[in-house]
Formats: C-alpha cells, sequence, structure tokens
C-alpha cells in the first residue's frame, strides 16, 4: 500500500523531497561533526593534563575530582598463589599478638560482639568481618564465588556484591559467629586499612559530592551545624557538601556528646568488628592485600576455586599506597584535606581513631606535619 502510494507522487513532490532529505543529512553531518570534535578535543586536552600537570602543586582542584580517587577497590599485585614465605608468617603472626596486647592493655576484653558485618562460609571455613573501604569488594567477589556464583553472572548482574552475598551467607546470630570462630582450623580474617586514609576516603565518596539520599541528608546537617564557624576560619566556603574540616568537627562533636553511632563506612575498626571479643586468625591489610589475601587462599586451599582473577595490565602496575586509582597522589590528598584541621581537632580525632591506629600497627605522628599550625 504504502509504496502504491508513493509511486503515484508526482515528480515535483518527488524534487522536493529530495531537498528536504538532503537538508536533513546535511544537519546530520553538521552536528555529527561538530560532536566528534568536541569529543577529539575533550579527550586530548585531558590527556595531556595527566601527563604534565603536577597534582601535588594544585591542591585546589583535589575537591573536583569526583569518584573513589582513593576508593574501595584497591588493587591486587597478584603474583599467583605462591607458598606464604617465612617473613609474612612472622609478620601475620605479629599482627595478631599486637591485636590481643591492645585489648588487654585498653581493658577492651569482653564487650559484646558485633556479629552483624561478619560473613561466614561454613563450607570453606572462612570467617571475614567486612569493613567498608577496606579492600571490601574484593574480598566480596571472593565470597560471591566461594557461595557459588559463577564468573560470568557476577561480570554483567546489575546486584550489588553486597546483595548477593548476603543471599548467600546471611548476618550470623552471635552464637553462629562464636560456633564458627571456635571450630578447629577456621579462619578468621579481618582486612583492616590506614584508618585516616579510610576516613578520607569515605568522606569523599559519601559525602563531599552529591551522594544517595541519606547521605545528603546527613551533609545538609553537617554543613548547618559547621558552616558558620568553617566561614569564620576559611572565609567564604561555598561547597554544596561539608568541607573535610566540617566533616570532623561533626565526627568530634558527636563523639564529645557520646553519640557514638558511627556510620559503617567510618565506624572505628574496634566497634565495627569488636576484635577483642572475636580471635581473628588473619590480620590482612590493605597496603599488602595480594600477599595477604594469598596467604588465605593458601592456608584454606581454595587455590582451585578462587583461581586468578582476570585484570588488565594497568591495575597491575599500578602501586597500592601511594598512586591512587587516577595515578593521583595519596599523599598529597592527605596533606590537602588535613591542612583544614588543627591541631586540637587532630588530637579529638585520635580519641576516636586512635585505638585503630594503635591496635593494627599505624603510625599518625605523620598527620601532626599536615595540620594547620
Ligand atoms: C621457613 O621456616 C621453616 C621452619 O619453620 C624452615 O624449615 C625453612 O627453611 C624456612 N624457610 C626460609 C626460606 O627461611
Ligand atoms: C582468644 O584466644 C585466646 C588464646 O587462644 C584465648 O585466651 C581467648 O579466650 C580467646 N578469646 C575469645 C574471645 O575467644
Ligand atoms: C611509597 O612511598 C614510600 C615513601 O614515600 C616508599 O617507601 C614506598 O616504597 C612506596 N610504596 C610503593 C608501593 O611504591
Ligand atoms: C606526592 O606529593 C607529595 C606532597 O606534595 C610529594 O612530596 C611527593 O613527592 C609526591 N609523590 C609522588 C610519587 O609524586
Ligand atoms: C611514629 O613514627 C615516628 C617517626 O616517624 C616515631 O618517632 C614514633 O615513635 C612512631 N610512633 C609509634 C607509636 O610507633
Ligand atoms: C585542571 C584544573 O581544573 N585546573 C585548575 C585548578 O585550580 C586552579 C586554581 O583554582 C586553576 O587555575 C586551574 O585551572
Amino acid at each position: 500500500m504504502y509504496t502504491m502510494k508513493r509511486i503515484h507522487l508526482g515528480s515535483r513532490q518527488k524534487a522536493l523531497q529530495c531537498i528536504k532529505c538532503s537538508a536533513k543529512t546535511g544537519t546530520f553531518l553538521f552536528w555529527a561533526t561538530l560532536y566528534l570534535l568536541v569529543m577529539r578535543l575533550t579527550i586530548f586536552k585531558s590527556h595531556v593534563k595527566t601527563k604534565t600537570e603536577d597534582w601535588s602543586a594544585v591542591p585546589d582542584n583535589y575537591t573536583k575530582w569526583l569518584g573513589p580517587v582513593i576508593g574501595n577497590d584497591v588493587p591486587e599485585i597478584e603474583n599467583g598463589w605462591s607458598e606464604p614465605d617465612n617473613l609474612t608468617v612472622a609478620e601475620l603472626e605479629q599482627r595478631v599478638g599486637r591485636v590481643r596486647r591492645v585489648c588487654r592493655a585498653r581493658s577492651l576484653n569482653g564487650r559484646p560482639i558485633n556479629s552483624r558485618e561478619f560473613f561466614v562460609d561454613h563450607a570453606h571455613n572462612l570467617v571475614w568481618c567486612n569493613i567498608f573501604k577496606a579492600a571490601s569488594s574484593s574480598w566480596l567477589y571472593k565470597f560471591n564465588i566461594l557461595g557459588g556464583y559463577e564468573k560470568k553472572f557476577l561480570a554483567r548482574t546489575r546486584h550489588s556484591p553486597l546483595t548477593l552475598a548476603r543471599k548467600k551467607f546471611p548476618r550470623p546470630s552471635e552464637e553462629e559467629l562464636e560456633d564458627a570462630v571456635n571450630t578447629p582450623g577456621v579462619v578468621t580474617l579481618l582486612v583492616v586499612r590506614e584508618p585516616f586514609v579510610r576516613l578520607l576516603s569515605a568522606f569523599r565518596d559519601k559525602l563531599e559530592n552529591i551522594g544517595p539520599p541519606y547521605y545528603r541528608r546527613l551533609a545538609r546537617a553537617i554543613v548547618a551545624e559547621h558552616r558558620e564557624r568553617a566561614k569564620k576560619i576559611f572565609g567564604n566556603v561555598r561547597s554544596y557538601g561539608p568541607t573535610f574540616y566540617e566533616f570532623v568537627a561533626h565526627l568530634i562533636k558527636s563523639h564529645k556528646d557520646g553519640r557514638n553511632a558511627y556510620d559503617e563506612h567510618w565506624a572505628p575498626y574496634t566497634e565495627f568488628c569488636t576484635p577483642c571479643s572475636v580471635n581473628f586468625t588473619v590480620i590482612a591489610k590493605v597496603e599488602t592485600l595480594a600477599r595477604d589475601s594469598a596467604y588465605v587462599i593458601h592456608e584454606l586451599g581454595l587455590e582451585h576455586v578462587l583461581g586468578r582473577r582476570v585484570r588488565d595490565r594497568r591495575t597491575r602496575l599500578r602501586t597500592v599506597m601511594n598512586r591512587s586509582r587516577d595515578g593521583k597522589n595519596t599523599t598529597a590528598l592527605l596533606k590537602y584535606y588535613f591542612s583544614q584541621l588543627d591541631r586540637e581537632m587532630l588530637d579529638d580525632l585520635l580519641l576516636i581513631y586512635g585505638i585503630d591506629f594503635e591496635m593494627f600497627g599505624y603510625n599518625s605522628t605523620l598527620y601532626r606535619q599536615y595540620v594547620r599550625k
């Protein structure tokens, strides 16, 4: 029917159509060219920028970097699951010993257990307390594999790794957790990270930029409470979300008011995983993650289940502590943010996180150089 009608169109009409259509094509080509040109320029520009700019020299720009600059997904440099060397074994033993010592010295033993954040894999003899922003995606992935999900499924699913893992490993009761931990041969794993690096990572991820509704409300509340004072110190503060100064002021105030209900993304490790009430057998660190994870996998004989993750070469070449995902300099970032605090605030912040530093063998002395004089 349609083609029949077209055949009957007069030749004048046909010519008109042709003009119309070429005009359309012309417009399309024009916009397409413009688009490509702009894209090229943008890509070219950003390419040049990362090559030539010394980011440590332009701290003002740090707040503009979106995304997990020093985020959760820390690259794991894998060297295969080889036999753990004696140095590794000795260091891991020392870490466990240190936790026990600090628990005793600070009289933290016998506190109630927080079992909610644990994953218990009875079948593979593995117990893990999941600290957000401390390699949690790396170990969630491993738990999802242990739970029986296919790698291919995990690669394309829209569900969050946490949701999937909780389907296989629901939150254990306190009794279930204690039973599991006391089973002979079980590895009870805790992965920690330098406490302030993790704090900053959580701040940047959840509050500095516009986040999910819960964090947006919290961000507004923090700004409402602390912006006035921030303006007195820094002049005009215009950011929508809280500055690091305001965030830390909020943490300190909550702590002093006795409101110790920390958000899961910045709760002290000591409160979140209660390491003085649960005996961890392996304290892994994000800073030595590949080695420590390999140890756990070797101990449990899980090499064949977990295999090796396929990674791109860039990931493998990045170093862990000094460079973040997009090649920015973590030291420079820490300096930039901590220079917003003064010495007294740092001391107050250490009232909250000092035990984490002590218990897991990190040193906070460096931050004294970063804060305002
Ligand atoms: C590691 O320790 C074991 C015994 O504890 C010893 O037999 C072995 O030689 C050591 N290996 C190295 C490389 O020191
Ligand atoms: C942890 O292990 C130590 C030594 O094996 C033991 O003395 C202590 O009671 C255990 N603590 C808990 C909470 O199970
Ligand atoms: C990071 O830098 C420190 C000194 O600033 C150095 O000792 C360390 O080896 C570096 N780490 C990596 C993984 O490059
Ligand atoms: C990172 O920044 C710090 C402070 O600005 C600087 O001292 C250090 O050399 C930088 N490191 C790298 C690897 O660029
Ligand atoms: C931290 O490091 C400084 C030197 O950088 C040292 O003087 C201090 O004793 C260390 N603190 C702890 C608790 O190890
Ligand atoms: C890349 C970029 O955005 N650079 C800017 C960083 O901030 C300084 C000062 O605020 C600007 O001059 C740069 O253009």
